[in-house]
C-alpha cells in the first residue's frame, strides 16, 4: 500500500506508532521501524538529554527511520525540539498543543513535521505553517484527547487540507486501517495495540489490563478543566471523577495524578496508577511481536481494500 505517507517517510507500511508517554521508548520504536512502520520515541515530560539518549539507543537497534513525538505541554518541550534537530531526526510529530513556534526551525533542518490535531481548524493552520502531513486523532484514543470521533474528524480534515492525513483513535486491526482509508486517510497511527507488543517494556500488569479489557472499560477524566484524558477504569479514575464532581481545582487533580502513569507503566500499579489506553483495548486479545501485528493488520487491510 503505497501512499503519500509511505513515500514521504520512506517506510514500507502506512503505519506509525503513537508517541506514548513512558511507553514509546527505544525498544518499541526500533521494533516498529524494523517491521516496516514508523517507530516513534515519545518525548512526553522527559528532559532533552533523556530524549537524546533514547534517540541514540534506537539508532543502535535499527537503520530504518525513527521519529520523535514532542508533547507540547511538557516543560522540556523547547529543549526536546532542539535535541531533535541536533540528533538529525528526520520526522517529528507533536501532541497536546500547537507546534507553530518550532516549525521554522524544524523545516529549516529538513525535518518532516506531522502535528497531531483534534480539529479541522488546527489541521488547516498547520498546513499553512508548512506541516508535511497531519495526524487526525479521534477521542477513541488513549491519553489526552479532543472531542471529535475518528469517524467524523478524519473525513472533515481530509476535505479541509491538501497534505496527507493519518488517522488515529480506535484503530487496532486491518478493518480499522481499511475504514480509515475509506475516510480519506493515507496511513494510520496505532498506540494501544503496540502497548501489548512483545517488544514493549510496559509492565505485564498493564498489558494484562488491556488484554482483559472490555469495550466499555475506559473512562475520560478531566473534562471539567479542559484536559480530558482516557484511561482504563480503576481506583484512580473513580477517585478522580469523585473529586472532579466535588469541584476540586485543576491543580489539586493534577497533584493526584502526579507520577501515576509512570507507576502503572513501570511498576505495574494498575489500581492507583493511570492506565492510559484507547477504546479499542476491548478488541486487543494477545501479545505479539510488532512484526506479527503489522503483517497481520496489513494482510487483512489489503484484502478488504482489494490491494
Ligand atoms: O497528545 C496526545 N496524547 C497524549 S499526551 C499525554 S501526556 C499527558 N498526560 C496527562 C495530561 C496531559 C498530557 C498523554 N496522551 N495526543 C495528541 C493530541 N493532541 N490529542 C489531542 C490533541 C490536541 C488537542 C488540542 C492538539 C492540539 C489542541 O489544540 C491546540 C491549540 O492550541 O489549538
Amino acid at each position: 500500500m503505497n501512499t503519500r505517507i509511505t513515500q514521504l517517510l520512506g517506510i514500507e507500511y502506512p503505519i506509525i506508532q503513537g508517541g506514548m508517554a513512558w511507553v514509546a521508548e527505544h525498544h518499541l520504536a526500533a521494533a516498529v521501524s524494523e517491521a516496516g512502520g514508523l517507530g516513534l520515541i515519545g518525548g512526553a515530560n522527559a528532559p532533552g538529554e533523556v530524549v537524546r539518549e533514547e534517540i541514540r539507543k534506537a539508532k543502535k537497534l535499527t537503520d530504518k527511520p525513527i521519529g520523535v513525538n514532542v508533547m507540547l505541554l511538557s516543560p522540556h518541550a523547547e529543549d526536546v525540539a532542539k535535541v531533535i534537530v541536533e540528533e538529525g531526526v528526520k520526522v517529528v510529530t507533536t501532541g497536546a498543543g500547537n507546534p507553530e513556534k518550532y516549525m521554522e526551525m524544524w523545516k529549516a533542518a529538513g525535518i518532516k513535521v506531522i502535528p497531531v490535531v483534534a480539529s479541522v481548524a488546527l489541521a488547516k493552520r498547520m498546513e499553512r505553517y508548512g506541516a508535511d502531513a497531519v495526524v487526525a486523532e479521534g477521542c477513541e484514543s488513549g491519553g489526552h484527547i479532543g472531542e471529535q470521533t475518528t469517524m467524523t474528524l478524519v473525513p472533515q480534515v481530509a476535505d479541509a487540507v491538501s497534505i496527507p492525513v493519518i488517522a488515529a483513535g480506535g484503530i487496532g486491526d486491518g478493518r480499522g486501517i481499511a475504514a480509515a482509508f475509506m475516510l480519506g486517510a493515507e496511513a494510520v497511527q496505532i498506540g494501544t495495540r503496540f502497548v501489548v507488543s512483545k517488544e514493549s517494556i510496559v509492565h505485564d500488569n498493564y498489558k494484562q489490563r488491556i488484554i482483559k479489557a472490555k469495550d466499555i472499560d475506559s473512562a475520560v477524566t478531566g473534562r471539567t478543566h479542559g484536559h480530558p484524558v482516557r484511561s482504563l477504569r480503576n481506583q484512580m479514575t473513580r477517585q478522580y471523577v469523585k473529586l472532579e464532581e466535588e469541584g476540586k481545582s485543576f491543580e489539586e487533580l493534577e497533584y493526584l495524578t502526579l507520577g501515576t502513569l509512570r507507576n502503572a507503566v513501570l511498576e505495574g500499579d494498575v489500581i492507583n496508577g493511570t492506565v492510559m489506553a484507547g477504546q479499542i483495548a476491548g478488541m486487543i486479545s494477545k501479545e505479539q511481536t510488532c512484526k506479527e501485528m503489522i503483517e497481520e493488520m496489513m494482510e487483512q487491510a489489503g484484502k478488504l481494500l482489494g490491494r
